[in-house]
């Protein structure tokens, strides 16, 4: 007894020395179809999503709705990350009534304070074909304005490449037979296997996450915004778009940022989804303590692979109250403040 009580007391100490909490500030994970309450022109104030057309060309598929961002089906069928059911996500195409360039299509986030230097964009995204075809956007910021017809977008983020010419055989997973705009090529320019599936003549995308501390916004209000812009590629999916806050004090912020470790619903009745990815293989365990620091659960859930990772905690036997929901990853632990109803 007093050696399990000894080896609690140093668990403890662990926790508290190691605790962060990471705070969810935005998340769109498409699984109810958000854009029926999203503004279609932005007005430079909005205070909702805005979905823009700025091109206003038919997609090749000539549905109206098609002309700018909408809300489809994963091409492959993946799970949603966090409900685990069929996966929705944002869709939008650069393949143009008569192959035209010039897609313009836009997706604005409402706006976000930046209160401090740990807050994170995460998002992921996918190209329906690849590297033939690629599809490319990027990701821009605003400061107090998201007006992109008066030119409020002036800071890039992050640039996706996408093809801009065959130069050789058109087949091949071997990008150099392909001309790019600048930017990063999915999947690591072809080298990482879980992000594409491989196939005769054509590869597909799969949802790669992506992340951006908005640490030199401190002290902003801004809005973030995906533009699709690609010129006769074919199909882009977005998903899973979150703005994290972590009140960590340490030096490690980038690394647990990158867990991406996020709990949902906040309070919970029964079930909890704990989503978090990991960089690398490690092996991971989730705890659920009390406010006094015990720990009332120790789910060990071996080594696990690198990428996006789900587990459900039920916690319907759990009294009323506000727990610790602590996940650890190799040697690093974040916590979350949770409340059970
Ligand atoms: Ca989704
Ligand atoms: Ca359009």
């Amino acid at each position: 007894m007093k050696q399990l009580f000894t080896l609690l007391l140093s668990l403890l100490f662990t926790l508290q020395a190691n605790s962060q909490v990471i705070d969810t500030i935005l998340f769109e994970n498409f699984q109810l179809d958000p854009f029926p309450a999203m503004g279609l022109v932005p007005l430079g104030d909005d205070t909702t999503w805005v979905n823009a057309d700025e091109d206003g060309i038919d997609a090749v598929t000539q549905v109206d709705d098609d002309k700018r961002w909408t809300y489809a089906e994963f091409y492959f069928n993946a799970l949603d990350s966090l409900t685990g059911e069929t996966n929705y996500c944002a869709s939008s195409y650069s393949y143009l009534l008569n192959s035209l360039p010039g897609n313009r299509n836009w997706l604005i986030t409402p706006p976000i304070h930046v209160q401090d230097a740990n807050y994170t964009f995460h998002w992921k995204s996918a190209s329906y074909q690849m590297p033939r075809y690629l599809d490319g956007y990027l990701v821009m910021a605003s400061e107090g304005s998201n007006d992109l017809y008066a030119g409020a977008f002036t800071d890039t983020l992050f640039q996706a490449a996408s093809m801009v010419s065959i130069s050789g055989n058109g087949q091949s997973l071997d990008i150099a037979n392909f001309e790019f705009t600048d930017g990063y090529i999915h999947a690591n320019g072809v080298t990482d296997t879980t992000y594409y599936i491989p196939s005769t003549g054509i590869a597909y995308g799969l949802l790669e996450p992506h992340s951006i501390s908005l640490a030199p916004y401190t002290g902003k209000t801004i809005y973030l915004a995906f533009l699709h812009n690609s010129d006769d590629d074919n199909l882009l999916a977005l998903d899973d778009i979150l703005v994290t806050r972590s009140t960590a004090s340490g030096t490690n912020d980038v690394a647990l940022a990158d867990l991406r470790f996020v709990t949902f619903p906040n309070p919970v009745e029964n079930v909890l989804n704990v989503l978090y990815r990991l960089a690398e293989p490690a092996n991971v365990s989730i705890q659920i303590g009390d406010v006094q620091g015990r720990v009332l659960q120790n789910l060990s859930l071996g080594r696990l692979n690198a990428g996006e990772q789900q587990q459900d905690l039920n916690l319907r036997n759990l009294p009323a109250g506000q727990y610790f929901i602590t996940l650890q990853a190799g040697d690093t632990m974040v916590s979350r403040v949770i409340s059970k109803k």
